[in-house]
């Protein structure tokens, strides 16, 4: 029987045993920090050991919220080593979000920094959490303790292709997170289409610089690279400066459109800087056609922009070898290979090319639904198994996907999801507050933030300042509202609808310079 692991694939790809090759740096940090493939190989045998001697009940998830360092990629890939479920959590969570994510994932294991253990590990163990674990980013905490006493030997785990690799957050519609089940199967086939599509050749070496959390970082830019036995230089946050002083030892960069607009601050980013560069992504926001042809003029290269989410991975992106066809700025480029995706209209009908409508997706690397949510993902899926993606665009004439907007009321802030309804349910609980609306306006730096609008309750005073502070306590910090003011009333259709377009119109150019205005 085949080992659907995916592990067992990227492990595949390491340097071969016999030889030097399992020595070479296939890691190295910003603070000059070395790991070899070898030091990958033992690292997460030690550590899937540990998990394994745990005697946990299969499909056990473990939930980790650490800062970013290369051994909390060491347990991601220790977790499917393991053939248990990796349940990352962006480190802006907060109680009220942790929470959640514990209590409805209920993992057999939690990870956390050693800052947040008193309240993280009070939250697991009411949940029935058996484990819990530190990890910091300097290498310390119990987890690497306990991991040290254990064997640097291991057999990967034995997995069917359907069985869950990891579970995946996102934020929902109506408040509460819905959690994207994604199979080995799912992560390793869009590996391998990404793999080909972008052309990964030997020599390649990936800056990585985006958190370890998410789809972009822990899936596209990771897999990309392991898959391909490259060497990484590694991140632990964003920072222009020292990106690109890194940009001659490098040739693969992937980031969101935040990411770029950054480096485009560098003076230091010149075609010089770019020269050893072969490959520049963008996704997880729409690029402006700005940022792609400013980037064009700057470094000579043209940003590929790709279309994807936490429950498809990716789904389209503009192409990279040039017999496939020229990456066209403000496009998200081409459906991938082994991808169906279809724009419908009224009714589910199928739109021919060039009409605008809903984007629905199927293939091998869509999730198979949401945890514990059987009516959310019968209703997110059509009759024929094609995943509704919520985003809103048109195939153009020439193939190209190009997204128009979205059916779901979302803010893309800086590469992060921000549900208002979740926002405003926060909001409207609070004393005093009659309702609120929170509309996204666009920000040079974040691409979008969010602004909320409130309303008191007759003969109520409610504090902007006071909410914003509120909601500081309870959520991750880019959902936060960059804005807060108290208004009379919210503006409304006929129907009674709150009309967000209204809104997002007056409030519009509260950080952008209208040009010519
Ligand atoms: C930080 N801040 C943000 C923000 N990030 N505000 C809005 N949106 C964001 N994304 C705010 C904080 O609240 C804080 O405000 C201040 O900025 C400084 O915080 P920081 O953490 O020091 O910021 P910084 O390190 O500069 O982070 C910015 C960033 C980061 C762009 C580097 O947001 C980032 O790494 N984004 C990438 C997200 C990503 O990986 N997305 C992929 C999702 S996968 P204050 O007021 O508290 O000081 C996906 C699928 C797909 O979508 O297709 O890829």
């Amino acid at each position: 029987m085949i080992n659907h692991n995916l592990f067992a694939a990227l492990r595949a790809a390491f340097p071969a045993e016999s030889g030097t090759g399992m020595d070479q740096t296939a890691i190295e940090t910003e603070h000059g920090l070395r790991y070899s493939w070898r030091d990958i190989d033992r690292a997460t045998a030690m550590l899937a050991n540990l998990l394994a001697s745990l005697a946990l009940p299969a499909g056990a998830r473990i939930a980790v919220q650490v800062d970013k360092s290369v051994e909390a990629m060491m347990l991601y890939l220790a977790t499917l080593r393991a053939g248990y479920v990796f349940l990352p959590l962006n480190t802006a969570y907060q109680t009220a979000e942790i929470e959640y994510f514990i209590g409805n994932a209920e993992p057999a294991v939690v990870v956390c920094s050693s800052k947040n253990f008193g309240w993280v590990s009070k939250l697991a163990f009411q949940a029935g959490t058996q484990n819990v674990f530190t990890l910091d980013d300097d290498r310390s905490g119990s987890l690497l303790q306990r991991a040290a006493q254990c064997s640097d030997q291991h057999e990967v785990a034995r997995v069917a292709e359907d069985d869950l690799a990891a579970i995946l957050y996102t934020s929902g519609t109506t408040g509460r997170s819905k959690g994207a089940m994604l199979s080995h199967r799912n992560l390793l086939s869009n590996a391998q289409v990404l793999h080909d599509y972008w052309g990964w050749k030997r020599g390649d070496v990936l800056i990585h610089a985006l958190p370890i959390f998410h789809v972009h970082g822990l899936f596209v830019a990771l897999h990309g690279a392991l898959l391909n036995g490259s060497k990484m230089i590694w991140f632990l946050t964003f920072d222009a400066a020292a990106v690109v002083k890194k940009l001659p030892e490098a040739t693969v960069f992937m980031g969101v459109p935040t990411l770029y607009s950054r480096l485009l601050a560098e003076p230091g980013l010149t075609r010089e800087a770019c020269a050893n560069m072969r490959l520049f992504v963008a996704g997880s926001a729409p690029l402006l056609i700005e940022t792609f042809n400013v980037w064009q003029q700057r470094t000579g290269h043209t940003i590929v922009e790709r279309y994807g989410m936490s429950e498809t991975v990716m789904l389209t992106s503009n192409p990279y070898h040039p017999e496939a066809g020229q990456p066209r700025g403000g496009t998200a480029g081409l459906v991938l290979p082994g991808v169906s995706l279809q724009v419908t209209g009224e009714g589910g009908s199928v739109l021919p090319d060039n009409e605008i409508g809903g984007i629905e997706v199927k293939g091998p690397n869509v999730f198979s639904g949401y945890w514990r949510m059987p009516e959310k993902t019968a209703e997110e899926f059509t009759a024929d198994g094609f995943f509704k993606t919520g985003d809103v665009g048109r195939i153009d004439e020439h193939g190209y996907l190009v997204i128009v907007g979205r059916s779901k009321d979302l803010i893309i802030s800086g590469g992060y999801n921000v549900y208002p309804a979740e926002i405003e349910g926060y909001i409207n609980d609070m004393p005093g507050v009659l309702e609120s609306a929170l509309v996204g306006v666009p920000h040079p730096d974040f691409g979008e933030v969010g602004i909320a609008l409130v309303v008191a309750k007759a003969g109520c005073a409610v504090d902007a300042g006071r909410i914003v502070a509120e909601l500081k306590a309870k959520l991750a910090n880019f959902k936060i509202p960059k804005l807060c003011f108290v208004l009379q009333e919210l503006p409304r259709n006929a129907m009674g609808k709150v009309q967000k377009n209204l809104l997002r119109e007056q409030y519009r150019t509260r950080f952008i310079k209208v040009v010519g205005g």
